[in-house]
């Protein structure tokens, strides 16, 4: 059995091969005669699940045994991309995996891309809690993440004519390997109803919440593997009903009802909310969040209890890290559970709450602070209302008396806003439940203290943190971009991966040009390949040697996709003047979802979809131009895009996008940027340096001291030559000749209110631009501030994060810490 054993979990060529068959056959029931090649990329995924089960099941014995803190996140949204990739890599054996395949005919990176990849988050702040999942488990910081196992992740993003169309996420059709379903961790939840208040014979108070439905969360476990490190688990929660069949409805022939409970039920967690809508009458919205913060709590205290602790340590054992205010309504039930379940008086379980909660804050956009009605807080969570209402109220006791805060004060900060029908604003929850609150780059932190939680600043000075945001090298280099990964190790070795400050070590080879030429090649490689992708997926062709100008991310009007777009058509006006002469050929790549209630967003898309139609089909320009929208960006997508970029835009307006994460992505693939001082691009720029960023636009105070004045965009319109060509050009018609008015809107908003400060910042975008052009005529120079770009990276891993959030707020040391 020990052969067994160990052949079952080898890491050999021949045990991998083995295992492999063996799944085949036990798991699919199949024999590779006649097996697809969706059964093989199951048995190869079960093969390495096993694998990964043995690290995981390593870890937890070593957390359990040592009695270790432990992390727990909680996120509605993650975006852990394809996971066999990632598991190959971290558990080192994608080449002997490779060779086990090719032995059996099989081509492994077709299999790789049969993975349809979780798309259970909207955009940054899911791909941001995936990554931090990653860099916990190989850093080695004992934890657990919880989240929504939504059937319907973000929908597929199709373009028609130009315009964004949304389909059904269908990331579960074929099954999902990776994750395990255990049946036994399950928990009640409740909704609705009202409480009772009782005071026993011998004055003892008590609440009962009297709830008028319950479901059951299940818990459907992932492992997640840490690169050549450690285990962790994202532990997903799915809604089922109690009972799943209603024998007495059914008996009297009401076969729908016999049913209705369990569709109900499992409607909870059917699909993501896309992040546009108004949070007010978002029942479902309100009922997910709940539900996933109760079966994450109630499995915490499960855990706690059953190492035979009393609840009073529950912080001392868990750091819960709140990201962003979707779970916020932990910090009411937790209260709920000590107080009510486990009858821990007030003071003592808030106690307990603050210092068991960590609160994340990822946007200042004031649309995206959630608040909710209270008649839909009541009508769904009465009990919560009820202690909401009394942390509220000692909380202003507090302000009031100890602090001799003044009326207008109490009312900026109090929980509720008892304007119009009333709402409950969740950021001032989870800052007053929590003991550290952090943004996620230095300048949000900061607009964060000085703007939205302004008081809460004033109040508790030492409660504000920074921790700025990281991504993971492994996922966004080692695996996206084997070549570039193979250089840097074959350079400075593989240290890299696990402590990106090594990256540094580059900075000497920087103008030595056999690695530049080498440096070059690589990129001349990838873009390449992206162009054989875009052709696939679009049907244009691209000449890799042009400058490839990349803007993905999420569409929305803070991120100006459109002042990228009214600069190609200056652009296009120039080459039609004939003024073309020393213009360097670029290719613009977009890609992007809108949400699919954000008109203005999806206007953007048809923007930039009907210059590419004008520019792409035109023979006079489009060997200067080409404008590409690449449809339903997703991480795996993302893995092509990052690879190829020559340029990099991150040109939100400043003080608007809290950190950014794809300008880190694109930035470690060797992309210059050009970029306003926004979210992360400050701390990027000092760490890169001026020469070697494009900088351009009003910084944070100026957008500010702007808009507080009295900011006419009109006038730039006027002022501006080019400017006032583009626009006009805008409405001229010839972007959409079925409907010349089609993008009157963009430009009405622009001209006359343009809150994003676009046609103030246009100009000096130009400006910028002319320098990129400069830079790129001589691309021994570019290649030089490339490879310094990637030098000077290292403070942007996900592992640096995760080791000022062990380090400031979770106080939890990581494996490699102890003996
Ligand atoms: O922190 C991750 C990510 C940041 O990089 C982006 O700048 C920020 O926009 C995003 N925030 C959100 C918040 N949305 N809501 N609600 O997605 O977080």
């Amino acid at each position: 059995s020990k052969t067994i054993k160990s052949k079952r979990i080898g890491l050999s060529k021949n045990d991998i091969k083995d295992s492999f068959l063996e799944n085949l056959f036990f798991h699919i029931g199949r024999v590779p005669k006649g097996a697809t090649i969706m059964d093989y990329y199951q048995a190869l995924a079960y093969t390495v699940r096993d694998r990964v089960f043995k690290e995981f099941v390593t870890t937890v014995k070593r957390i359990s045994d040592e009695d270790l803190r432990v992390v727990a996140y909680l996120s509605a949204e993650y975006l852990p991309g394809p996971h066999l990739a990632n598991n190959l890599l971290s558990l080192g054996i994608t080449e002997q995996t490779a060779a086990a395949m090719a032995e059996l005919g099989i081509d492994m990176e077709e299999l790789i891309l049969q993975e349809e990849e979780p798309g259970l988050g909207n955009g940054g702040l899911g791909r941001l809690a995936s990554c931090y999942l990653d860099s916990m488990a190989t850093i080695g910081i004992p934890s657990i993440a919880y989240g929504i196992r939504y059937e319907f992740g973000i929908f597929e993003q199709h373009i028609k004519n130009g315009l964004q169309e949304e389909y059904t996420d269908k990331w579960l059709q074929y099954g999902n390997p990776w994750e395990v379903v255990r049946s036994e961790i399950g928990y009640n939840i409740m909704f609705g109803g009202s409480t009772k208040h009782v005071t026993d014979s011998n004055g003892n108070f008590t609440v009962n919440w009297i709830p008028d439905s319950k479901l059951r969360g299940t818990a459907y476990d992932t492992p997640i593997l840490g690169y050549k490190g450690y285990g962790s688990i994202l532990r997903l929660w799915r809604a089922e009903a109690i009972d799943t069949f209603d024998f007495s409805a059914y008996n009297k022939g009401d076969y729908y009802k016999a049913v209705q409970e369990k569709i109900l039920s499992e409607n909870i967690t059917k699909v993501l909310y896309p992040n546009d809508e108004q949070e007010t009458g978002k029942e479902l919205r309100l009922k997910q969040q709940y539900f996933f913060v109760s079966c994450s709590l109630q499995d915490l205290i499960r855990l706690h209890l059953l190492q035979g602790r009393i609840l009073d340590t529950l912080h001392e054992k868990f750091a819960i890290q709140l990201n962003d205010t979707h779970p916020a309504i932990a910090v009411a039930e937790l209260m709920r559970l000590l107080v009510d379940d486990y009858q821990i008086d007030w003071d003592k379980s808030w106690n307990i709450t603050q210092r068991c909660f960590g609160y994340t804050n990822h946007t200042l956009l004031p649309e995206a602070l959630e608040k909710w009605s209270i008649p839909l807080f009541r009508r769904v969570l009465p009990r919560h209302l009820e202690i909401i209402y009394e942390i509220n109220h000692r909380f202003v006791q507090e302000l009031k008396y100890q602090h001799g805060c003044s009326d207008e004060q109490l009312s900026r900060m109090a929980l509720i806003d008892h304007s119009g029908e009333g709402s409950i604003r969740m950021a001032h929850l989870a800052t007053v439940g929590s003991h550290k609150v952090n943004g996620v780059s230095a300048l949000h932190s900061e607009l964060l203290k000085k703007h939205v939680l302004y008081d809460f600043a004033q109040l508790w000075p030492d409660k504000f943190c920074n921790v700025t945001n990281g991504i993971s090298p492994r996922r966004f280099i080692a695996l996206s971009n084997p070549l570039l990964t193979g250089l840097i190790t074959e350079t400075i070795g593989s240290g890299w991966l696990t402590d990106l400050k090594e990256l540094s070590k580059l900075e000497n080879m920087a103008e030595d040009p056999t690695f530049q030429n080498k440096w070059m090649a690589i990129k001349q490689t990838n873009k390449a390949s992206l162009s054989d992708h875009i052709k696939l997926e679009t049907g244009i062709s691209v000449d890799p040697s042009m400058m490839f100008d990349v803007h993905v991310k999420r569409i929305h009007e803070y991120k100006r996709q459109h002042l990228n777009v009214l600069n190609i058509l200056h652009l296009y006006l120039q080459i039609k003047k004939g003024n073309n002469k020393d213009m360097i050929p670029m290719a613009f790549i977009f890609a992007g979802k809108a949400a699919p209630g954000y008109f203005m967003a999806k206007l953007i898309i048809k923007l930039i979809t009907a210059v590419g139609d004008l520019i792409n089909q035109d023979t006079e320009v489009n060997d200067k131009l080409k404008v590409i929208f690449l449809p339903d960006f997703s991480v795996k997508k993302a893995q092509h895009i990052y690879p190829a970029a020559d340029l990099s835009e991150q040109i939100s307006m400043a003080g608007k996008e809290a950190s950014g994460t794809g300008n880190m992505k694109l930035s470690l693939n060797g992309a210059l940027t050009i970029g306003t001082l926004d979210g992360a691009n400050v701390e990027m720029m000092e760490e890169i340096g001026m020469d070697n960023f494009f900088l351009f636009g009003l910084n944070a105070e100026e957008v500010q001291h702007k808009k507080q004045g009295n900011y006419k965009p009109g006038d730039h319109y006027v002022h501006n030559l080019h400017l006032r060509e583009v626009m006009d050009f805008l409405i001229s018609g010839a972007l959409s000749p079925e409907n010349p008015k089609l993008f009157q809107p963009i430009y009405e908003q622009l001209l006359y209110d343009d809150p994003y400060m676009i046609m103030a910042d246009f100009e000096s975008y130009l400006i910028s631009r002319a320098k990129v052009y400069e830079e790129w005529g001589n691309q021994s120079n570019w290649t030089k501030k490339s490879i310094i770009n990637v030098a000077r990276m290292g403070k942007f891993s996900s592992d640096r994060s995760i080791q000022d959030y062990s380090s400031l707020i979770w106080k939890i040391d990581s494996f490699q810490n102890r003996p």
